[in-house]
């Protein structure tokens, strides 16, 4: 089924900083995350965060390496972000009196997503990312990212883009939503949604963790990331990330989680080939 949008004009409070960033305006049409369908997203995050086994980090992962190949002149990094340790119980979204949202998820209301732990021991919604710049010229994708809201909450959680490129703010839902994101070295905005319409807007400057909020719905709450160059990627169910066509260099590889917070590590590259990288987090919740 297709749904037509009204498409609302976007916006933006000026306000905040217009932070000088001397980052590239650029990318290819890597990394950009892809339009979810609203019925998808919606099984999506009903599958989010499933009750996570005490065993989960001691799951035994495939080497991901082997699955991939990278071109003579470039490189590839392929990963997983893994938890250790027992994860803190998700909890339940409480809809108080917002019946609508509730019933939208029938008797099964969905679970907050400030971490997800997949059932293999890996995390969900985890960035990773080359931190600062990459040797090259990347354009942002002509493809919009998009973000939409489903069954009063935010889908996808969290959504990785380029400077540069558009993202489209959609409204799923049969009830009204506004979506605040609160930049730091982006204007800061505050979109309205009636039922069934979608805006744009745009990010000049690379920023992580972006933060969302509605205002109308408390517990709505999600992440933009807006970065510089189009070698990034956000884990999903399976925890695992591929950052393809790299040139061969060395960088800083950075993961980004909202609960967790960042790490890295120092990687070198060279053409031709697949380095295999993995991250292990404990605590947050
Ligand atoms: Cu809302």
């Amino acid at each position: 089924m297709k749904t037509s949008w009204t498409s609302i004009g976007f916006t933006a409070l000026a306000a905040a900083a217009l932070a000088a960033s001397g980052c590239a305006k650029s990318g290819a049409s890597g990394g950009a995350a892809t339009a979810p369908t609203a019925a998808g997203a919606a099984r999506a995050n009903r599958a989010a965060a499933p009750a996570p086994s005490r065993e989960a980090s001691l799951v035994k992962r495939p080497s991901l390496a082997s699955r991939i190949t990278a071109p003579r002149d470039a490189a590839a990094i392929t990963g997983w972000v893994v938890y250790q340790g027992t994860p803190p119980k998700p909890k339940a979204i409480n809809f108080g009196a917002e019946k609508v949202c509730a019933s939208l998820h029938g008797d099964k209301p969905p679970l907050y997503e400030t971490l997800v732990v997949n059932p293999n021991g890996t995390i969900k919604n985890a960035l990773v990312t080359i931190r600062g710049k990459v040797p090259g010229n990347y354009p942002p994708p002509a493809q919009p990212a998009v973000l939409d809201q489903v069954g009063c909450t935010f889908v996808p959680h969290v959504v990785a883009m380029m400077a540069g490129q558009e993202i489209e703010l959609r409204n799923s839902d049969p009830v009204s939503h506004n979506i605040r994101g609160s930049p730091t070295r982006n204007l800061i905005f505050n979109s309205v949604f009636a039922t069934k319409v979608s805006t744009k807007n745009k990010f000049d400057s690379p920023e992580m963790g972006i933060p969302l909020k509605c205002d109308i719905h408390y517990w709505m709450s999600g992440y933009i990331h807006v970065l510089p160059h189009p070698f990034f990627a956000v884990t999903g169910d399976d925890g695992s990330f591929v950052i393809p066509n790299v040139p061969p260099g060395s960088y800083t590889l950075l993961v980004w989680h909202e609960t967790l917070k960042t790490q890295t590590q120092a990687i070198t590259l060279t053409a031709g080939e697949v380095k295999e990288v993995e991250f292990t987090f404990s605590g947050g919740g």
